[in-house]
């Protein structure tokens, strides 16, 4: 296993979720860690008890993904002790609304290729060039199931994470001789804030999606994406699909009672 003491990763959407489960992963292993969200107050509260808990140095900060001034000038105007990211971790990322493509509002559509499409990409390209002068560096992308199947009622969400995994396949093309890799984390049902926002805040919509089977949780997509970063250095981890245990697939799902 590659150590990660001395290595600085960067993190988006990293006040909650699998965002916030990496930036613990990935703090206790020993990186620094550059962690970004639109709720300032929840990233600093991470940040203190990250550098309290094990000692490594935190850079937080307000970001709007979908702003792409304000990421480049973001990773531009880094504090010079975070300047050369060795690991971007692409976790920012939602979907809004779960409709009949002739039912759904096209405001929830623009939501989600901002932020998980565009807002990935303006990160990536934002950062990449550290890594090209570097000449080392791993993108790994918090992309989905949606983005290996469709299914009903998600014709959007699932074509941004499709898109994740076609951005991760070409890019992986064209950093392969850069000492660049780009991996992808694909999750099924993980139990975090998701549905909550998928459903607009309805809490009982959001519970019924994990009812009769215990789901992955935050943690369990952390433990992949660190996996993933620490493998030694002739290993190239191109994607990991995880599932919940009774999940077979986007749609077949194994409830009890
Ligand atoms: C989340 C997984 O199946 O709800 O990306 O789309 S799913």
């Amino acid at each position: 296993m590659e150590s990660l003491k001395e290595k600085t990763v960067f993190i988006t959407g990293a006040s909650s979720g699998i965002g916030k489960s990496c930036a613990y992963a990935f703090g206790k292993a020993g990186a620094n860690l550059i962690i970004s969200a639109r709720r300032k107050n929840l990233i600093d509260e991470i940040a203190d008890d990250i550098r309290k808990k094990f000692g490594v140095k935190v850079y937080a900060y307000k970001l709007d993904i979908t702003k792409r001034d304000d990421v480049i000038n973001s990773i531009k105007t880094l504090p010079v002790e975070f300047k050369n990211i060795d690991i971007l971790i692409n976790n920012a990322g939602l979907a809004r609304g779960l409709s009949k493509f002739y039912e759904d509002n096209p405001d929830s559509w623009e939501e989600m290729i901002d932020t998980n499409v565009k807002g990935l990409l303006y990160a990536t390209h934002a950062v990449l060039p550290i890594m090209l002068e570097r000449k080392s560096g791993h993108i790994i992308n918090i992309g989905s199931i949606a983005g290996r199947e469709a299914y009903p009622k998600g014709a959007i969400y699932c074509a941004t994470k499709h898109a994740v995994d076609a951005i991760t396949r070409s890019l992986r093309m064209d950093t392969i001789d850069k000492n660049i890799l780009v991996s992808t984390i694909d999750a099924g049902l993980v139990e975090t804030n998701f549905s909550k926002v998928r459903f607009h805040g309805d809490e009982e919509k959001a519970k019924s999606i994990y009812k009769g089977l215990t789901p992955l949780t935050g943690d369990d997509i952390a433990d992949a994406v660190l996996y993933c970063a620490t493998r030694p250095s002739h290993v190239n981890i191109a994607e990991i699909t995880l599932l919940a245990a009774r999940q077979a697939s986007a749609t077949v799902v194994h409830r009890e009672n």
